[in-house]
């Protein structure tokens, strides 16, 4: 009978799921159901319901708990042995809450298996969607909590980070001052991560530490709840959260729901589950200090793994628990992916298009710039969305395929710097890291080697080998890291992209720094 271990990764834009084989240290299976276009009735746009407020993302959680059966359907449908799965766990889009209410406890254990998964959750919830990390509407939240826990340094050295608008204490904090009845009827506030595990489980699931630290409510030292955190966010939080948890633990065996409808093994083990950078640590190798991943996925984000908690005074990145119990850093750009959708689609590119655009300009660009805030953006903190173009003519196609790649390399690198080393080489992640003309501008503005993966849903991946670590760690508590991800977390060999141009953007990055400041009127 094979080893196999199954990782699921309910991202922003789909659901997806990676199986591996252990024994033979192989992905045998890699799907993902996009929400918009497996599931159009629930009206999303790229996973998000549309707001006439640009700061406002909000995401009905159905829509995650719909993909879930889908996507076992699916597979029991590809013949995949369900059945031989010996442990399963997960990844979720960071800091985005679910809010139910007191009938949640009794419909998880009693999920019916003669129904779907949304007809036994539709009224366990307390507030029909969800705020995810997208939104940016908190900043009068995020200014309270910060003042109360002693300010920008303190709050980023008690909680890993300073106050941001996408974290779940201020979104909980603006959830209780816009609507209190709803925030009374409310007895579990879960993140996505947890909310999925506890479908999964049957129970409510506890909060991994790597999750736990981008609420803006865990002491980073001591990994508990913090008391005054939650006071000042909201009354009686500490009774609407579940434990929280190394990301390792156990929870038990799945829920019969899946035993029945899909032919799991009911000694199946659910694990807890955590954010999706924390899980692409483990997906891309990153178990030692000082290795650094930049992932292009939804968001743009930077990571690396460090062993002592060391917080950003700018109060831009973050401090997380990684996977393995370490710390890692983390700095997370919203205009990502879909900046760069933004200008193909402006100029009707496909990404084959994009990619001849950026092989048609030279390095550096003539000096063109553009700061791509397509959306309200995270890092620099920008809430008033807008592009703003230097040297650059609005009609310059290719010059603007550049520009916003470029910017965002540029950017990385700049607020990069608090982390005090300068990567040696990075590996890279995520549905655009499979376009070497972006990997190029990343190796030449960072100045070293960039690395590709065969799988670039690391966060699945990673799901699928904590999986197989936390199971193998029940008997076994000697087991290693480096055991369980020899063969899967290597990258592509001959897939280094080396830097062509280096020197070419250290006086540019000088320049758009420049810009940057002038944007935003500094
Ligand atoms: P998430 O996990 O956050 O939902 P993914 O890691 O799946 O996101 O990445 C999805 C994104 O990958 C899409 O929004 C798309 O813009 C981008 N993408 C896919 N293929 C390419 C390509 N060839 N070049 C650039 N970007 C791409
Ligand atoms: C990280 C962050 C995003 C989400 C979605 O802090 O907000 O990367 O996890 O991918």
């Amino acid at each position: 009978m094979a080893n196999l271990f199954l990782g699921l990764d309910s991202s922003t834009q789909s659901l997806s799921a990676i199986l591996i084989d252990l024994d033979t240290r192989q992905v045998i299976y890699d799907i993902s159901l996009s929400y918009d276009e497996t599931f159009p009735h629930y009206r999303t746009e790229n996973g998000v319901l549309k707001n006439a407020n640009p700061q406002v993302a909000h995401t009905p959680p159905l829509i995650w708990v719909d993909a879930l059966d889908k996507l076992f359907a699916q597979m029991q449908t590809d013949g995949i042995a369900l059945n031989e799965i010996k442990a399963i766990s997960g990844s979720g889009q960071q800091h985005g809450s679910v809010y139910l209410n007191t009938t949640a406890p009794d419909v998880f254990s009693h999920l019916d298996a003669n129904k779907s998964l949304t007809e036994n959750l539709a009224n366990a919830f307390s507030r029909d969607t969800s705020p995810i990390w997208m939104d940016s509407s908190t900043r009068p939240e995020c200014d309270e909590i910060c003042e109360n826990l002693g300010g920008l340094q303190a709050t980023a050295e008690t909680t890993g980070s300073t106050t941001f608008e996408r974290f779940t204490g201020p979104q909980i904090r603006k959830f209780y001052k816009e609507d209190p009845e709803a925030y009374a009827q409310t007895s579990h506030i879960m993140l996505v991560s947890s909310f999925m595990a506890s479908i999964l489980s049957g129970t409510i699931a506890p909060i991994d530490h790597g999750d736990g630290a981008g609420m803006n409510l865990m002491d980073i030292q001591t990994r508990q709840w913090h008391p005054k955190a939650l006071d000042a966010t909201a009354p009686d939080l500490a009774d609407r959260l579940p434990p929280l948890a190394e990301s390792w633990k156990t929870i038990g065996p799945i829920s019969t729901y899946f035993v029945k409808k899909y032919g799991f093994d009911p000694n199946t083990q659910t694990l807890t589950w955590s954010g999706d950078n924390p899980n692409s640590v483990v997906g891309l190798g990153l178990i030692k200090e000082g290795m650094v991943a930049i992932s292009l996925g939804t968001s743009d984000t930077y990571f690396g793994t460090m062993q002592k908690c060391q917080t950003d005074p700018r109060g831009e990145g973050h401090v997380f628990v990684s996977p393995t119990g370490d710390y890692m850093s983390l700095i997370c750009f919203k205009n990502g992916s879909l900046a760069r959708e933004a200008i193909a689609e402006q100029f009707s590119l496909n990404w084959d298009g994009f990619s001849k655009a950026l092989q048609a300009t030279p390095p550096g660009n003539n000096g063109k710039i553009l700061l791509p805030y397509f959306e309200p953006e995270i890092v620099p903190n920008v809430l008033t969305p807008g592009i703003h173009r230097f040297d650059l003519d609005e009609n310059d196609a290719e010059g603007h395929c550049r520009a916003v790649v470029e910017a965002q390399m540029m950017s990385m690198r700049i607020h990069s710097e608090w982390m005090g080393v300068r990567p040696s080489a990075i590996y890279v992640t995520g549905g655009a890291s499979v376009n070497t003309d972006i990997l190029q501008i990343m190796a030449d503005v960072q100045n070293c080697s960039v690395y590709q993966f065969e799988v670039t849903n690391s966060a699945a991946l990673g799901a699928a080998l904590r999986a197989a670590h936390g199971y193998l760690s029940e008997s076994d508590t000697s087991t290693q890291w480096q055991d369980i991800i020899t063969g899967f977390a290597d990258p592509i060999s001959g897939s280094e992209i080396t830097p062509k141009n280096p020197g070419v953007y250290d006086g540019l990055v000088k320049k758009y720094a420049e810009c940057e400041q002038r944007a935003l009127g500094k």
